[in-house]
């Protein structure tokens, strides 16, 4: 039984959204282990499930943003190409169909702690409500996204108005109608609710501290005979994203920005402009996020074409700014369709909070450091998450000595191969720390990564090892790797959530490998054909 007291299983899976489903499915169905899913929600889709804000939408167009798996994409038709949460939601109820999958997930369950038992070689593992499981394996896949945010400002609960973070939103919706509605955070959620809600709400007022360099979406409906046209061409699209950058159907053209003529560049960027979505972020020259002066070519651009569309000076300045506010790309630019025409409407404001920060949140709204006082009927906060380590340091790890993960983590993140860690036999995890992560699409990271594991488990099984671990010298030398390879772009010099720089507090370390995937699997590959880096027992 899935929910039982004392769960017995080979393979316990910590998240049930694309990582943990994908994970399942091989482990289960290909290699015939025993495996279930413990998942904090109450459905499959992880962020999917968790996302149901006004606008939330996926950024990254079909058919790249789904399995490979030909059982899924099979009979599955999207109806747009950038699909909404509520599609996404339906994606992941025919993959239960496919894959028969909730059979072996105990939803409404939370791990609070696990560590290692080294004399049985299983894992313990507790959950918020006193059950127990023990397993050989366990698998986190959590997501980068599983702890929100919430920065700690005066009044934060005194708001007698709504008051939602975006990963909190009521299922159901909010009329937001007639209502005077402020968004907190400009990043892709904040960018999105803001957009949507002003197409409603009375008014709407964004308080950036960061200008989101946004990129035009170009959303298009999609027939299901285009699709089912296309399919054929699909085991090669799924086949040729693992070898781009960033496990897309796009890469970066092998040429320097600025060894194109300046008439070659401005129609180069025009047509990534015009094909819209990430393409003119990583589909264009290949040193845009390495060199400042090839980078600044890309944002003059960008502000060009953003400001045109903005009519009030002021406005223009905060959201699209002349100067850089940071190298283009070194945040997560997010995609949009009429933000700025929404923002540029005389109801609608933003407002510097880089310039004038938040001071408190009163019970009516928001007071900023000039002394200015805003009332709204709803606040949305957008402000993020304690992204990329911040789930992993919550869940109650300890290594086999009795130390937190969240200890070991404290003044920056070791791991091995962005999977595994020192001290933590056994334990796997993916999308997270020191993996392509935030520098790929999420469905291509989790089948890089969620392929290596099922390897190394079943490779583990055919060499009869109960006990893999990886060292310490492994675990120094992929920390120097990760920051190498982050220290060559332009990644360092922004603070983003990416470098950790967005929690207060957090060191800042790039969190991300970014060498690409294509590099990525090769290493992980080389590691695992005669475990280097490991100690097996
Ligand atoms: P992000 O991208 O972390 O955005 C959070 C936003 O909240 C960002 O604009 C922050 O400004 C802002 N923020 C955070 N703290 C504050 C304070 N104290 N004052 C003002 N503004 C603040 O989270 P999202 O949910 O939008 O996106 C997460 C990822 O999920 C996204 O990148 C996709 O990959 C999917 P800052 O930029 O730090 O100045």
């Amino acid at each position: 039984d899935t929910y039982a007291d004392n769960l017995e299983t080979d393979v316990l899976i910590v998240g049930a959204g694309f990582g943990g489903v994908y994970l399942l499915h091989r482990l289960r169905d290909e290699l015939g282990f025993k495996c279930k899913i413990y998942e904090a929600g109450k459905e499959l889709g992880g962020i999917w499930h968790w996302n149901c804000y006004p606008g939330a939408r996926v950024d990254t167009g079909v058919p790249i943003y789904e399995y490979s798996l030909e059982k899924v994409w099979k009979d599955w038709t999207w109806t747009e190409k950038y699909p909404g949460w509520s599609e996404l939601r339906k994606y992941f109820a025919h993959v239960e169909q496919q894959l028969d999958v909730k059979k072996d997930v105990a939803f409404d369950t939370r791990v609070v702690s696990a560590q290692f038992d080294t004399s049985s070689s299983k894992w313990v593992v507790r959950t918020e409500d006193g059950r127990t499981a023990h397993a050989r394996y366990l698998i986190n896949a959590i997501g980068f996204a599983a702890k929100r945010h919430f920065p700690d400002w005066k009044g934060l609960d005194s708001f007698k108005g709504e008051m939602y973070h975006s990963s909190f939103w009521p299922e159901h919706g909010v009329d937001v109608k007639g209502k005077h509605v402020a968004v907190i955070g400009t990043g892709s959620t904040g960018v999105q609710i803001a957009q949507e809600t002003a197409k409603e709400a009375s008014s709407v007022t964004v308080f950036q501290r960061t200008p989101n360099l946004c990129l035009p979406m170009r959303q298009a409906k999609l027939t299901r005979e285009e699709q089912q046209e296309r399919k054929k061409d699909y085991p090669e699209i799924y086949r040729h994203r693992m070898t781009t950058f960033a496990g897309f159907q796009f890469d970066f053209i092998k040429r320097k920005t600025l060894d194109d003529s300046a008439e070659e560049r401005e129609a180069l960027f025009e047509k990534l402009w015009q094909a819209g979505g990430f393409e003119f972020w990583l589909a264009t020259y290949e040193d845009m996020l390495f060199d400042k002066a090839a980078n600044d070519e890309a944002y003059n651009f960008w502000a060009k074409k953003t400001r045109a569309r903005i009519s009030d000076p002021r406005k223009r300045d905060i959201l699209a700014p002349l100067k850089q506010p940071h190298t283009f790309g070194t945040k997560r630019p997010s995609l949009e369709q009429d933000y700025y025409e929404q923002l540029d409407k005389p109801q609608n404001d933003v407002v510097d909070v880089k310039a004038t920060p938040i001071e408190e949140i009163t019970e009516t709204g928001i007071t900023t450091s000039d002394g200015k006082h805003r009332e709204f009927d709803l606040i949305a906060l957008a402000t993020g998450f304690d992204s990329v380590t911040g789930g992993m340091k919550n869940m109650g790890l300890k290594d086999t000595d009795g130390v937190p993960l969240s200890e070991k983590w404290q003044m920056g993140t070791w791991s091995y191969l962005g999977m595994t860690c020192n001290g933590f036999p056994n334990m796997f995890f993916l999308y997270g720390a020191q993996g392509p992560t935030a520098f790929s699409n999420g469905p291509s990271c989790v089948e890089v990564q969620g392929d290596w594991i099922v390897d190394a488990i079943a490779k583990c099984k055919q060499e009869g090892v109960s006990r893999l671990e990886a060292t310490k010298d492994a675990e120094e030398e992929w920390r120097q790797k990760v920051t190498d390879l982050s220290n060559k772009t332009l990644f360092p010099g922004t603070s983003s959530w990416y470098m950790g720089a967005n929690v207060p507090g957090k060191p800042r370390e790039q969190l991300n490998y970014a060498g690409g995937i294509p590099l990525y699997e090769k290493e992980c590959r080389t590691a695992l054909e005669n475990w280097q880096g490991f100690v097996t027992v």
